[in-house]
């Protein structure tokens, strides 16, 4: 495609080099098969319109759920905690705007909760008793 000008080939050899150098470090760097690429980070992707949550220790088991935009989905939460928690999902942290808000599961208890679709883009999600366990909502294009 391009023109061979004498300097191109081998700097394209290189940039070859250096992109099988970044996929070799990415390889080996990445412990877990299941962590999405798209994030980067452990973020729990919905399987069928299904994504599983568990809080445990005043803590939820992920601070990031990748869901299809525009599709209904749902959330199976176990509360495997020894207090009360919830899920809801908001605008952002400033809470403006209350999106979905599930009923309260007691301790020991599960729930399953049916979320409307969210537009695509980054949504905030937390137990409205507990601020602190909260994480981000990515509703991502199919
Ligand atoms: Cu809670």
């Amino acid at each position: 495609m391009f023109k061979t000008d004498g300097a191109r080939p081998r700097a394209r050899l290189l940039s070859v080099l250096a992109v099988t150098g970044l996929l070799l470090a990415a390889c080996t760097s990445t412990a877990s098969p299941s962590a999405s690429a798209a994030g980067g980070g452990d973020c729990i992707e919905a399987e069928n319109g299904v994504v599983t949550l568990t809080a445990e220790n005043i803590a939820f088991s992920t601070d990031c759920i990748e869901v299809p935009a525009g599709e209904a989905f749902t959330i199976e939460f176990a509360n495997n905690d020894s207090a009360p928690h919830d899920v809801a999902i908001f605008n952002d942290s400033g809470r403006s705007t209350e999106l979905f808000k599930g009923d309260v599961v007691e301790a020991g208890q599960s729930a399953t909760y049916n979320v409307p679709a969210l537009d695509e883009g980054e949504w905030y999600f937390e137990c409205t008793i507990h601020p602190a366990m909260n994480g981000t909502v990515n509703a991502v294009a199919a």
